[in-house]
């Protein structure tokens, strides 16, 4: 038996905060999934909106200034909100070393408060991973540049974020109505959080741990998220069909990523072959050699399944700006009727190498990850 020297040193303390409305109502998704040894939070100026999260650990912020109403979709009276109360937010996030912020950039408290919370928590010596939501099409334009000044701010602020166009919902066709939309939204945020926690805290033959993390992603800034799945035959197929089919993952993003972070899952009967498959094909996604770290969890559950998730970080911008992020593109598309929808394009497109060749083995559309709220509709209800 090992004696440890300092029980409490090395278990990882992460905490997933919530920052205002959207934030919260994501995080919540993710409470109630109950992940081993994370402590999911909220955030907000707005009374109300933190009642609607009332299971979870809550902090109210910029009192004085917003009387409990919210910041009025102004990120100015969210920021003062956050800086009146730094050293609550300072206790509030604690000892935490790994932080994980999610907030909807467009309004006032998400925008305007997650940089300062960013701060404070990296400050304390977290490393601090944020996923942003960016407006849908319909929204008016103020909020467009709300989220585009947002997204400028929080750089620097946090040491990875991971904006994600709301719209790019509107290219699921499965997706019918707007709580099923954001139901997949928060969906695709849990999957990215799990999929972290999983090979850090739950280890595994290949598990990482928080230095690796901390070497990998400390400052690195601008990320993009991809996640695949697949199941019995052809499964490493539709992992990287999944990967590079994802409506959240910008193709040309990958290629500039210079810190990537990939995560393997599978049952016991995870084979050598696949690993070596499934990382060659993800390697291939990347231009140069990004510095990559590789976890692989197993889990009994996971029989003849397999799901890969890739962050990949520090991306360097774009030489042709029409070729970065399309988070704003929708501006355009909003003053023309009805919603573009968004097709993934640039995958491998510029890398000089063979793209993953996704259709190396017969993929099977059931295989293809769902999530189960959509497998199984509950009377036409998709979260609650
Ligand atoms: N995916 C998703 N996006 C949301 C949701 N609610 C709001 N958003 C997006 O998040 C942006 C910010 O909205 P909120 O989070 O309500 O605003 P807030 O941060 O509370 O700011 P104030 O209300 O001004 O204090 C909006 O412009 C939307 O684009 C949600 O439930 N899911
Ligand atoms: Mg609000």
């Amino acid at each position: 038996m090992i004696e440890l020297a300092k029980p409490e040193l090395g278990r990882v303390k992460v905490q997933v905060v919530g920052i205002g409305n959207a934030g919260g109502t994501i995080v919540k998704r993710v409470a109630r999934e109950r992940l081993a040894g994370v402590e999911v939070a909220a955030i907000n100026t707005a009374l109300k909106d933190l009642g609607n999260v009332a299971e979870i650990r809550q902090l109210q912020i910029g009192t004085e200034l917003t009387r409990g109403h919210g910041a009025g979709m102004d990120p100015k009276v969210g920021r003062k909100a956050a800086l009146e109360d730094a050293n609550r937010i300072r206790d509030f996030i604690g000892s935490n070393e790994l932080v994980f912020l999610v907030a909807g950039m467009g309004k006032g408290t998400g925008t305007g408060a997650t940089p300062v919370v960013g701060e404070l928590a990296r400050e304390q010596g977290a490393l601090v991973i944020a996923f942003v939501t960016t407006p849908f099409d319909h929204e008016k334009r103020c909020h467009h540049d709300i989220a585009e000044e947002g997204l400028k701010e929080i750089q620097g602020k946090v040491d990875v974020y991971v904006p994600l166009p709301n719209q790019r919902l509107y290219s699921l066709p499965s997706l019918v109505t707007y709580e099923q939309a954001c139901a997949f939204m928060d969906e695709v945020i849990l999957q990215a959080i799990r999929a972290i926690v999983d090979v850090l805290l739950r280890g595994g033959r290949m598990s990482l741990d928080l230095a690796d993390l901390r070497t990998l992603f400390k400052g690195a800034g601008l990320a993009a998220f991809s996640t695949g799945y697949g199941k019995g035959e052809g499964r490493v197929a539709g992992v990287i069909r999944g990967l590079s089919e994802y409506p959240f993952a910008q193709g040309g993003q990958f290629e500039r990523a210079r810190n990537v972070l990939v995560s393997i899952s599978g049952g016991p009967d995870l084979g050598l072959k696949e690993v070596d498959e499934l990382s060659t094909a993800i390697g291939n996604l990347h231009a140069g050699e990004p510095q990559t770290a590789t976890g692989i969890y197993q889990d009994e559950s996971l029989q003849g399944e397999l799901r890969a998730m890739v962050l990949a970080a520090g991306v360097v911008p774009a030489e042709e700006p029409q070729d970065e992020y399309e988070l704003f593109a929708g501006r355009e598309a909003a003053a023309r009727t009805g919603a573009t929808p968004y097709r993934p394009a640039g995958w491998a497109g510029r890398t000089g190498r063979p793209a993953p060749e996704r259709e190396a083995a017969p993929v099977d559309e059931d295989n293809i990850e769902v999530p189960a709220y959509l497998r199984k509709p509950r009377n036409g209800v998709a979260k609650g």
